[in-house]
């Protein structure tokens, strides 16, 4: 097994704008989903909302100097799309623009290369109410924003992806409606998927017209490690529904430029997948400097039964699923938000793409798990079940590495605690603790166990 990482590997930490920079009102800023859906009462827990959240908009500094401390080699950041151009129409914000601007300056005057995502689920409210994602329009809107986005910083940003994990912003959003704006109509969340990606294709076209030279466009997804809980050819048929929803509806397209056949079967009776128009697939088909894998936890299904789960009852993120696919807890060890620690998973993703799509390296473009972490009476935080999900998984990486993946970087969920969307506050994912009265940063053991890790290139013997 290779035991240590490539010289050159990215070592990085993500977060997303609405969930760290607070600073909802400021400079222009307009509203997005995510404000209208947290302000409506019962949508998230406790009614949290990202008004202030870490307030990063005023802190960029201490927590570009903090990065710096741990020795970040990377930071994946969003752009706020209605801070950058409010309304989802017309020119840019000057002072949207300053902010991200002088974010990329600190980073690169410390050494840490930017990776800039363009759209982490922060739809312009205003591009909701002219239909959202179902509607065709928006995917044109996200070609003029990230041709904006790219002009005003593609000189000094190299590294983009057009979207972050677009099933969630289809089949949360618009399927089963736990994230904004919360609708809930399966055949709008096939719609909305199809014009994610018509939006990445579109997307990564207007980056490349805008960048100079060596800039490189990338999509993260969040493809499933599906397992089927038995061999059986009825469980083997519910994991390969699943996997069609699930990844091979946007790698298919993305990849291939074609949405794969049994896809199309599966959902027949939800719509006739008419809006996807002629010409399309090509679009979608734009060729990628790399592909961001986000992972967490398997997902583990079987043929629905009488007695086992499946999404029946009420709106489901799986259209087409009801009554015939069951989800099941993988068994094992689980993180604050019930998800299975199961690193195989990663390490079969990475072997998926290796196979699937060769000579496209792939970024770790997310990875982390959320834990009840509370300072102690000393003030540090201690969170040695983190430093252990994340060994687990930088040595799956190391596996995949060893076994030919072109694995370029890993980013770690996340840098702050922040707003976990539809649990608020409620769940950690930072390797740094935010004290939501004061808004103090405190590393966690994870964070200075990380630093060890990049510093070193090598994981630490368990
Ligand atoms: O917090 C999210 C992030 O915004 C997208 N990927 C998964 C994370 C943990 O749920």
């Amino acid at each position: 097994m290779t035991v240590n990482f490539p010289p050159d590997f990215l070592w990085g930490a993500a977060t997303a704008a609405y969930q760290i920079e607070g600073a909802a009102h400021e400079d222009g800023r307009t509203p997005s989903i995510w404000d209208v859906f947290s302000h409506t009462p019962g949508r998230t827990r406790g009614g949290d909302t990202g008004d202030i959240a870490t307030d990063h908009y005023h802190r960029r500094r201490e927590d570009v100097r903090l990065m710096a401390e741990l020795g970040l080699g990377a930071y994946r950041f969003s752009l706020s799309w209605p801070r950058v151009q409010p309304t989802g129409r017309g020119p840019a914000s000057r002072r949207g623009l300053d902010f991200y601007r002088a974010l990329v300056e600190d980073l690169l005057a410390h050494g840490i290369t930017p990776v800039a995502t363009l759209y982490h689920w922060d739809l312009p409210r205003e591009l909701e109410d002219a239909g959202g994602w179902p509607a065709r329009e928006t995917a044109h809107r996200f070609a003029d924003y990230a041709h904006l986005a790219a002009e005003a910083l593609g000189d000094r940003v190299e590294l983009w992806t057009t979207l972050n994990e677009p099933w969630c912003s289809a089949f949360l959003g618009y399927g089963s409606g736990v994230h904004a704006p919360g609708r809930t109509d399966d055949e709008a969340a096939l719609r909305a998927a199809h014009h994610l990606n018509l939006a990445h294709g579109l997307g990564a076209r207007a980056l490349r017209a805008a960048l100079p030279g060596g800039g490189k466009v990338l999509v993260t997804l969040n493809p499933a490690a599906v397992r089927a809980r038995t061999e059986t050819p009825e469980d083997r048929d519910a994991q390969r529904r699943v996997d069609a929803l699930a990844t091979r509806i946007f790698t298919g397209p993305m990849l291939r430029g074609a949405y794969p056949a049994d896809l199309l079967t599966d959902t027949a009776a939800i719509t006739d997948w008419s809006f996807v128009r002629t010409g399309d697939p090509d679009i979608i088909k734009h060729p990628l400097d790399a592909l961001g894998i986000n992972y967490y936890a398997p997902t583990v299904v079987s043929a629905a039964t009488d007695n086992a789960p499946s999404p029946a009852d009420g709106p489901s993120p799986w259209p087409g699923c009801t009554g015939r696919v069951a989800f099941h807890q993988a068994p094992g060890k689980r993180t604050a938000m019930d998800w299975t620690v199961d690193p195989t998973g990663l390490y079969d993703l990475l072997m998926r793409f290796t196979r699937e799509a060769p000579g496209l390296p792939l970024v770790v473009t997310e990875n982390g798990a959320a834990y009840d972490d509370k300072p102690d009476a000393d003030g540090a935080v201690h969170d040695p079940e983190r430093v252990a999900y994340l060994h687990a998984h930088l040595e799956a990486v190391l596996r995949a590495l060893g076994d030919g993946a072109d694995v370029r970087g890993y980013f770690l969920w996340s840098l702050l605690d922040n707003f976990e969307w539809a649990h608020g506050y409620s769940k950690r994912f930072g390797m740094v603790h935010v004290d939501y009265t004061t808004l103090t940063r405190t590393p966690k053991t994870s964070a200075h166990w990380y630093a060890k890790v990049l510093r070193t290139g090598q994981l630490p013997t368990a």
